[in-house]
């Protein structure tokens, strides 16, 4: 079936690299991207660019409206960090909009939306290890907070109007591409492109933290492979655990050292520590394997072997490398 896709959130750090892969998928013309503040990259000009404010509903349904939509990922969003330093904007952007793109959605007759919910969805009362799908989901962050209830307003919007939503629990995401901004797992971003620019790097973790992780051609890979299962093969409207890897601000550093020689690392713990301390080290993913056959590719040596392999010569070739 021919879709007609819109992306929210496309400058963003998923949605940079999420809109050129399902272009590729289903046709340039075939998906736009919805950009709010930030302009993005050149590559979201090579096919319908649209600016949205996504909480503003009547803006969501005239979109959707022009664009005859039938296909929405939903990824507009603060992530934990900035959701901390300012917990009354992390609501109004992660609820609002979040409600505001369902309930257009159902109006307009969307049949299928995807929204990130994110391991910052547990808290301290989670299983530190492997936590299962199925836990009581007490986060102490604002971010937590709009994911749970996020969750559940996925949930409750299938149940209600039998809307099909669909949402993954994903890692701390790693990619060579767009920059995150404001999350927990930033330090796992930052350190390649500092030991690639300036051969030293100080984390914002105990050098001891240990987090979820995943490289982003596996998420992009989950998403879609999400997305086009048949009904039957999704029967959870809440999200779904996804993993791929876990390791210590340490092992990463270590595994870059092995390729970047000489590399420094050195650890200055700042607020952020209390967020990552709330979160699991590893969950378990077993229901999305079990139900639509979900298999990460990389490991970490094969994401850190990846990573500099993309970003160094792109930094060197900006004269920013060492
Ligand atoms: C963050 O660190 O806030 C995000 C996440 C794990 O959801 N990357």
């Amino acid at each position: 079936m021919a879709h007609r896709v819109l992306v929210t959130g496309s400058a963003g750090q998923i949605g940079a690299e999420l809109v050129p892969h399902l272009r590729g998928l289903y046709g340039s013309d075939s998906v736009v991207a919805a950009i709010h503040r930030s302009p993005g990259g050149q590559s979201l000009r090579d096919g319908p660019l649209v600016t949205l404010d996504t909480g503003d509903q009547a803006a969501v349904s005239a979109a959707l409206k022009e664009h005859r939509i039938d296909t929405v990922y939903h990824l507009a969003a603060l992530l934990s960090a900035t959701g901390e330093k300012d917990p009354q904007l992390a609501w109004t952007v992660n609820m609002d909009g979040l409600r505001n793109v369902l309930e257009a959605s159902r109006t307009n007759g969307v049949s299928r939306v995807f929204w990130p919910s994110s391991i910052g969805a547990f808290g301290p009362d989670a299983p530190r290890t492997d936590a299962p799908q199925n836990v009581p989901l007490n986060p102490t962050t604002m971010y937590g907070v709009t994911k749970v209830a996020g969750e559940l307003l996925c949930n409750y919007y299938h149940g209600k109007y039998g809307l099909d939503v669909r949402c993954l629990r994903y890692p701390g995401l790693i990619s060579n591409v767009t920059p995150p901004g404001g999350g927990t797992t930033d330090y796992a971003v930052e350190i390649f492109y500092e030991a690639i620019r300036t051969g030293a790097y100080t984390c914002f973790l105990r050098e001891d933290t240990i987090l979820p992780m995943m490289y982003m051609p596996d998420a992009l890979k989950a998403t879609v492979q999400l997305m086009e299962a048949p009904g039957s093969k999704v029967p959870r409207h809440l999200g779904y655990n996804l993993a791929a890897f876990s390791f210590s601000a340490g092992e990463l550093a270590a595994a870059i050292s092995k390729r970047v020689h000489g590399f420094k690392v050195s650890y200055s713990p700042d607020s952020r520590q209390k967020i990552a301390d709330s979160w699991p080290q590893s969950i378990d993913d077993t229901e999305a394997r079990r139900d639509w056959g979900w298999k990460p590719d990389y490991d970490l040596g094969g994401m850190v072997a990846d990573m500099l392999a993309k970003l160094g010569p792109r930094l060197r070739a900006e004269g920013k490398g060492v």
